[in-house]
């Protein structure tokens, strides 16, 4: 299961599944140090999703704007490790892709709960574009939807479900995308959410 979405994006159906016992047990601890948060854009908008990081650093929003950074803003204190499962699965999603040797030092961990979207956007915080994004996604099914280079390139929108793992590179990788509402759902092992992991090269 192998498909293309845009030159340099790939996607791997079902690649986490192997994968999900270790990965779901591995973010209860992240989250038990870590807990999922509100964060607030640099526009004052509080977000619908909320996040939490694992990793050398990690992604935070606030009224002074994005960043990356190595301690978390709540305690102080420095993100959880990476677990070794997160980097396996993230290590072999990118060279199944063709992004052989991509070792991620962050992991932004998202939890969409139904109601809550992420409007399209670019991900550009990131030092090194020639890094790929991983991206696995858990829980309940959502729309992805991605467009091109400029905010008003028309978009595709691609179902994601549990443990479906996408791979942006190339010139994929600074393409606009969003996800659409999350609509309500209990999803067996993951509850009434949909969790993704995205691995990125930050610093
Ligand atoms: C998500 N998260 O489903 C997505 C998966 C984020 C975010 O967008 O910033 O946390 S990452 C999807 C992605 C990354 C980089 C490039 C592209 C998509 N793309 O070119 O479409 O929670
Ligand atoms: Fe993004």
């Amino acid at each position: 299961p192998f498909e293309r979405m845009a030159e340099g994006a790939v996607l791997l159906r079902g690649a986490a599944l192997p994968f999900e016992k270790d990965v779901l047990a591995a973010l209860d601890e992240i989250t038990g140090q870590a807990p999922f948060r509100h964060m607030v854009t640099p526009g004052g908008f509080t977000m619908s999703v909320a996040m939490t990081n694992c990793g050398t650093a990690g992604w935070v929003t606030d009224r002074t704007g994005y960043r990356y950074d190595r301690c978390d803003p709540e305690t102080g204190r420095p993100w959880p490790a990476m677990p070794e499962c997160f980097l396996d699965l993230a290590a072999r999603s990118a060279s199944r892709a063709g992004y052989p040797g991509f070792r991620p030092d962050a992991c932004l961990i998202n939890r969409y709960e139904p109601g809550a979207r992420l409007s399209l956007h670019q991900d550009k915080n990131e030092l090194d574009f020639t890094n790929p994004i991983v991206s696995v996604s858990l829980g309940l099914p959502a729309t992805f939807q991605f467009g091109g280079l400029k905010r008003n390139d028309p978009v595709k929108k691609f179902p994601l479900r549990h443990g479906d793992v996408a791979v942006w590179g190339g010139p994929s990788r600074l393409c606009y995308h969003g996800v659409l509402e999350l609509k309500e759902g209990v999803h067996e092992a993951v509850g009434r959410m949909r969790i993704n992991l995205t691995f990125r090269g930050a610093l």
